[in-house]
Formats: C-alpha cells, structure tokens, sequence
C-alpha cells in the first residue's frame, strides 16, 4: 500500500521529496488541490472541509497512512482527520515544532508562515506543550508563495521582502527560525543571507519524512527496498503544476492526472 500526500497545491512536493529521499522503497500518491489553492487565505471550515475530501480521496486509494503536507491544513484539520480517519495521520506542525525545541539555545522561536496557519495558533501551542518557557514570535509571510511559484525565490525581490518581514523577529531576538509553509525551503539560499548566522533554520518537511518513517517503522509498514513508484493527481489542468512543480520536487513531474 502506498502513503498517501496532500497538499493545497504544488507546495507540498517539497514534502514529498523528503519523503522519497529518505524513503525510497515507498509507493506515493500525492494530490495538489490546484484548482481550490490557496488554503492559506481561507477560513478554518473552508480548510477543514477541503482537506477532509482530499483524505477521502486518497483513502479511495487504499494508503496505508496519509501525510498533511500543507501547514494550513496541518494548523486547521489535523486533528479532526487523525479522529475520523482509519489509518494514521502526520502532519507538518509537530515535527518542525520538536526540532525548533531541540535547536533552540536561548527559547526565542520564530515561525512564519501563511496568515491561516499564524492565526491559528498551531505552532505556538505545539512549542510551548513542548517546552513551556518557550516564547514565540509568529509573523505571516505570504508574499513568499508566490516568489517561489514564479521562481524568484533568490531574486533581489525576495531579499527585500525576507528583509522587511523578519525585522520584527530578529528584533525579538530569535534563535532559531521555523519555515512553517510547503514552499518556504525554497527561500533557505535568500533566508540565510538575511539572518544572522546564529539564528538556525527547521526545514518542517524533512522533519516531517523522519517522523513518517518512524511511525511507519514502529507499526510495521516500511517498505524496504528502492524503487517505490509515484503517482500526481491534482484538481485542475495539470500544465502549470507539471512547470512550477519541478523546481519543489527537484526532478520532472510526471505523469499526472487530474
Ligand atoms: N501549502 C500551503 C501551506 O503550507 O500553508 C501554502 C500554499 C497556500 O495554500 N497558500
């Protein structure tokens, strides 16, 4: 059986990608729910609502588990799926949220992302149930999708914008810095320059593979071995998720169904 990935779109191939790397014996379907993207400027029902019918979907599927790879659906929907669903459910906030809390020295955590997954709260709440003292400065960044769609994810474009919003957090002083949305590792190479070399960076989507392995380890479903297939459906036409998508996956995209 295969893991079953969804995303509001094209972001979460970031995810996947992780996911292949580490591992490579597993079959992945990955839906992108192009036509309905983004989710991150929607309402928590309208969130909660799309991502129960993309879990649906992929349980047509017969997954063996199925990964929130959005950090909007992750903020929102996470835990209503992990009740109603029969197979287990990982999503992108917790383990970006333990290894902010083993990275940082000094307890001063910055988490960007989109405005739905800010507003709801989810990072914080996961920081401080790990580590109470913890203080957390959260700041939307969502200018930074689409830089990254269009492939400016360097351009000097993203460097002003990275300046102008980390200021509030580098005022805060943070130590270490959560990329709290699918498309954000792109920005790591503009990122970096902007930061202070002391302040560290949690990529949730590697994060994320490591605990999907583990869970998947401790219930005994890996798949071993190294040629696990890959499969794309999306809710739209397939010609701009096939363009935009390699540059997140890192290799061709394809084939695709939608
Ligand atoms: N996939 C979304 C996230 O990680 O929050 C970003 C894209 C969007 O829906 N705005």
């Amino acid at each position: 059986n295969a893991i079953g990935v969804f995303d509001s779109g094209v972001g979460g191939l970031t995810v996947l990608h992780e996911l292949r790397r580490l591992l490579p014996g597993e079959n992945l379907i990955y839906l992108g729910d192009t036509a309905r993207v983004p989710y991150g400027s929607k309402s928590p029902e309208t969130v909660c609502s799309y991502s129960e019918q993309a879990a649906e979907f992929l349980l047509a599927k017969q997954v063996k588990m199925i990964v929130v790879a959005c950090n909007t659906a992750s903020s929102f929907a996470l835990e209503r799926l992990q009740q109603c669903l029969p197979v287990p459910v990982v999503g992108v906030i917790l383990p970006g949220a333990r290894c902010a809390v083993r990275l940082s020295r000094r307890h001063v955590v910055g988490v960007i992302g989109t405005h739905g997954t800010v507003s709801s709260d989810a990072y914080p709440r996961a920081l401080k149930a790990l580590q109470p003292d913890m203080k957390v400065v959260s700041e939307p960044c969502p200018l930074f999708v689409p830089l990254a769609e269009e492939g400016w994810a360097e351009h000097a474009v993203a460097h002003q914008v990275a300046r102008e919003y980390l200021a509030p957090l580098l005022e805060q002083q943070i130590d270490t810095l959560v990329l709290g949305c699918t498309h954000y590792p792109l920005l790591k190479p503009t990122l970096r320059q902007v930061l202070p070399d002391t302040v560290q960076l949690v990529d949730s989507a590697q994060e994320t593979a490591l605990e999907v392995k583990e869970l998947l380890s401790e219930h005994g479903l890996l798949n071993p071995g190294e040629r696990g297939s890959w499969t794309f459906f999306v809710t739209d036409v397939p010609t701009r998720f096939v363009q935009v998508g390699q540059g997140f996956l890192g290799e061709p995209v394809a084939p695709v169904t939608r």
